[in-house]
């Protein structure tokens, strides 16, 4: 078994302006976020079964057919934020839109319907940015517009250089 989540994918332009965000953050960084592992995560999956992968990435393919039309994947990222208890700096947004929380709920839905134990906690959207850390963020003034086009089935991969996040699967949100 691998483990694995759905995230949306960070598009390369913006991963540049979040990677520069990270560098005027004093004092360093502990554990930067590769620019190649940004992303969003949708659903923390964990270890899950052939089985269930084929039956959850079947359904995430149809999720965008039945999306409305006028739909506009963007997002407003504006603030630095830290969850003390998991030491995680991540970049947060404006507002958390109706379409991401709906899309969350929906795969996490999904993943509990197939028997993924999954955890219990409300869904709070946000970009990891570092781990290890240990001090609060000076507040930051910036206003980052994300332009989203897919999201994808990502498998999480620990290497001797630390932990990879491969796209396995990718879904596209616009038609
Ligand atoms: O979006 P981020 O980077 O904060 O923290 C892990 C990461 O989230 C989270 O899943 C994403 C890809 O690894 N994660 C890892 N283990 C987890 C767990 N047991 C978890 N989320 C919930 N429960």
């Amino acid at each position: 078994m691998a483990r694995y989540f759905f995230a949306l994918d960070i598009p390369n332009d913006s991963k540049q302006a979040l990677s520069a965000i990270q560098q005027r953050i004093p004092p360093l960084l502990p554990k930067p976020t590769t620019l190649e592992n940004l992303h969003l995560t949708l659903a923390f999956l964990g270890d899950i079964t052939p089985e269930q992968k084929s039956a959850l990435v079947d359904y995430a393919a149809l999720l965008p057919q039945n999306a409305s039309k006028n739909t506009r994947y963007n997002l407003i990222a504006d603030h630095i934020g830290v969850f003390e208890q998991a030491k995680v700096m991540y970049v947060g947004l404006a507002q958390q839109p109706a379409w991401l929380s709906s899309l969350a709920a929906m795969l996490e839905a999904k993943a509990k319907e197939l028997g993924i134990a999954m955890v219990e906690r409300p869904y709070h959207a946000h970009i990891t940015i570092s781990r290890k850390v240990k001090s609060m963020p000076v507040p930051m003034s910036f206003k980052e517009r994300i332009q989203i086009s897919s999201f994808s089935l990502y498998q999480s991969i620990s290497t001797p250089c630390g932990v990879k996040y491969l796209p396995e699967v990718t879904f596209s949100l616009t038609k």
